[in-house]
């Protein structure tokens, strides 16, 4: 296709899944079970492994499990994730148990002989102040927005990961760039989660106790992009069963918000209807990191779910499991 072109080409299967073992590494986690509920649709065999069974921060263990279990693709879902506090808060977990995760897994992967993997990153990845929309190419071309940088180097590296074994050993690794994720399966505790499931909590919680306001964190004027965890995973089968190359891509909706703005759509459809006020003192992170989807969109994928209606099943979920919280 020529340069600037915007007719969306599809991409051809050169990857199929049918037929194959397909490790989830990650299985349990929000984006992990997404692609397990979207693999069921491709005719492969999908290979899981809990903690009790395989722990991932041990290389000999992960050494030993690929190559007793020869799958033939890897999605790398498992990663420490969490929230700008949690980020922040534990720099040292947030860089090592990402780095080491990924180490493992690429490496056994090598080892083993595996077909296909895709590394799941993130946009944090991005310099602070990268021009907006953020095109694949502005990685490492400025600072980190310093409350994620470690969980940035992190990822950064898993990309560089893939790349270095793609380059030396001739590997089929490659890279998702997710936006900020949400949905079934997330994280509610309100000191780890991320804004959207934290969001959703607060306004459930003070619509039942009769509460005049919520409290959100930071000033309320950041922009943040949001992809529902399902269309992630839809996402990450596609390129792993058309894309082969170097450059990782972004997985986004293409669209942001403010968070003022997220938390008035959150409380339209909890049906919070008091007061949203900032806690000041809490930090805003970056103010904006939207990516360009283009790349992806070019090659035939676009995202299915709207915001509203990602919030309203992922509010569903969270009312169906309130209890155990
Ligand atoms: O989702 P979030 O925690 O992470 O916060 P980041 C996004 C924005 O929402 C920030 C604001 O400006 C927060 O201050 N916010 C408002 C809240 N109220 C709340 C609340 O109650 N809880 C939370 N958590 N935020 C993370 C990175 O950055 O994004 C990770 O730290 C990762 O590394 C992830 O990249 C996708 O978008 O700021």
């Amino acid at each position: 296709m020529s340069p600037g072109s915007s007719v969306a080409m599809p991409s051809d299967v050169i990857f199929p899944l049918e037929g194959k073992r397909v490790w989830v590494a990650g299985h349990r986690g929000m984006v992990g079970s997404a692609i397990v509920r979207r693999l069921a649709s491709e005719g492969c065999e999908i290979l899981t492994a809990g903690r009790d069974v395989l722990d991932l921060e041990r290389q000999s263990a992960v050494e030993a499990w690929i190559a007793a279990n020869k799958p033939d693709a890897i999605f790398m879902a498992a990663a420490k994730v969490g929230g700008i506090l949690a980020n922040d808060t534990y720099p040292a977990d947030f860089l090592y148990n990402n780095l080491v995760i990924e180490t493992n897994i690429v490496d056994a992967a090598w080892r083993s002989g595996v077909g296909k993997v895709l590394f799941l990153g993130s946009s944090c990845i991005y310099p602070k102040f990268a021009p907006q929309p953020i095109t694949e190419d502005s990685l490492l071309t400025g600072p980190l927005e310093p409350t994620n940088e470690w969980y940035a180097i992190a990822k950064i590296a898993g990309i560089k990961l893939a790349q270095a074994y793609r380059k030396q050993h001739g590997c089929d690794f490659i890279s998702a760039m997710p936006t900020n994720l949400y949905g079934i399966g997330d994280n509610f505790d309100l000191n780890s989660s991320h804004v959207m499931p934290a969001l959703i909590r607060k306004a459930h919680e003070a619509k039942l106790a009769g509460a005049d306001s919520i409290t959100i964190w930071g000033t309320g004027t950041p922009r943040r992009e949001f992809l529902n965890a399902d269309d992630c995973a839809d996402a990450c089968v596609f390129l792993m069963k058309t894309y082969s190359d170097f450059e990782h891509v972004n997985v986004g909706s293409g669209e942001d918000i403010t968070i003022r703005g997220l938390a008035q759509m959150v409380c339209e459809i909890v049906g919070f209807t008091g007061e949203i006020v900032t806690d000041t003192s809490k930090p805003d992170g970056t103010l904006r990191k939207l990516m360009s989807a283009e790349k992806l969109k070019m090659m035939g994928w676009s995202p299915r779910k709207t915001l509203p209606a990602g919030i309203a099943e992922t509010y569903k979920y969270f009312t169906e499991r309130y209890l155990s919280y």
